[in-house]
């Protein structure tokens, strides 16, 4: 008997099980970023709240320039500047609560910062000392991830373990947006959605990875579009108004802390200088483009909205960029000071259970470190 001769109902299309999963509608993201600065919206914000992401969006321009100019002083190995970005930064942390986690990418060391790190404890990687420099699960900040988009599926795992044992717990995962092309991103997003995992992922869309432009990145409608392929609600945000981004973050959190699930959030935003202090970003870019950003800044956009509100006069404005200036000034001072480590603590935090291989490795150092500190002794 052959497969047509089998008996049975003939189903000339597949048969009524297959549906749409779900409405991809209320998914899509709107067609253009959503803006809350010099919108009639921008009336009904809370002055606090403004009061708030001003003094932080200041005191971040003035961290990210603190920590090149470090650079420069061969006191930090590499910095990732997140200038221009420092809305997204600033809003990230302000949307979580102490319990909920952020993981942050190499460039998110102000999210960090602003949620509450030691901003040297925050550039103690990249500054080539001691592993991620600060106690992760104390900060429930993840260590600042340099392997593409593999904190989002970390993320999704702590968030979907967290919902089994019954914890409130919502992570922020950070990513960029040549990060989306990732397979961790595909993977992370597909089980966040399947699980529906406490997650929020945000996409910071820069324009650029290292010289890779947009365009080249990918041929998606935009990158809050790809959120529909896994059955997420994806949305578009203008990734310089501070109070747009806290806005839908805000939102997302509370879906995904009320049990609706994962969200997909693309901040567009632009990169205003190299991608890090080892690159040089006019071999690739036109500095017209850069101006016309410059024109779109986070802080300008703030401070025009809550000047004409009458939130900010010269004195409120002085006393951020004093703020600002002491925080710069004790992170100099700080970093200026020779860190002590102990080499043997390269072996630490790598294995719960050291393999034999490390074991060897680490009492061949001890034993190297003890040789010279005997022949130090002796050239005394
Ligand atoms: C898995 C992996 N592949 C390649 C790299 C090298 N790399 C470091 S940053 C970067 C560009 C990332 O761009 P994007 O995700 O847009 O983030 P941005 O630097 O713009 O914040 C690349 C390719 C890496 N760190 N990890
Ligand atoms: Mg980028």
């Amino acid at each position: 008997m052959t497969v047509l001769e089998q008996p049975g109902s003939y189903h000339p299309v597949p048969p009524p099980a297959w549906r749409p999963r779900v409405d991809p509608a209320p998914l899509l993201p709107d067609a253009e970023p959503h803006r809350v600065l010099g919108t009639p919206a921008a009336a009904a914000a809370d002055p606090d709240l403004l009061r708030r992401l001003h003094a932080q969006l200041v005191l971040g321009r003035r961290y990210n320039a603190q920590a090149t100019a470090l650079t420069k002083q061969g006191r930090l190995a590499v910095y990732p500047s997140s200038t221009g970005q420092e809305a997204c930064e600033i809003a990230a942390a302000a949307v979580l609560e102490e319990r909920d986690w952020l993981f942050p990418s190499y460039r998110d060391t102000l999210a960090a910062v602003a949620r509450g790190l030691d901003p040297v404890e925050a550039l103690t990687l990249l500054r080539g000392d001691r592993h991620t420099g600060y106690d992760a699960r104390k900060h429930r900040i993840a260590p600042l991830c340099t392997p593409l988009a593999t904190q989002l599926p970390h993320a999704v795992g702590l968030a979907h373990a967290a919902r089994l044992k019954g914890d409130d717990v919502v992570a922020l995962a950070m990513v960029g947006d040549g990060g989306t092309s990732e397979g961790d991103f595909h993977e992370a997003l597909n089980f966040a959605a399947v699980w529906q995992a406490p997650v929020v992922f945000l996409v910071q869309n820069n324009g650029f990875a290292i010289s890779v432009p947009l365009a080249k990145q990918t041929a998606a409608p935009s990158l809050a579009h790809k959120a529909v392929g896994y059955g997420m609600p994806g949305r578009l945000v203008d990734g310089n108004d501070a109070v747009a981004v806290h806005e839908v973050l805000g939102e997302a959190v509370r879906r995904a802390r009320s049990g609706g699930g994962p969200t997909l959030v693309e901040a567009v935003t632009y990169r205003m200088e190299a991608h890090t202090n080892a690159d040089d970003a006019t071999r690739y870019r036109e500095d017209d483009e850069v101006e016309e950003w410059r024109g779109h800044d986070p802080i300008a956009l703030l401070e025009r909205e809550m000047r004409s509100a009458g939130l900010l006069d010269d004195d409120t404005s002085r006393s951020a960029q004093e703020a600002a200036e002491a925080m710069a000034s004790d992170l100099r001072e700080r970093m200026n000071e020779d860190p002590v480590l102990d080499p043997m603590d390269l072996f630490a935090h790598v294995y719960a259970e050291r393999t034999v291989q490390l074991r060897d490795q680490a009492e061949q150092l001890r034993a190297e470190l003890e040789a010279a500190a005997e022949a130090g002794e002796e050239n005394r």
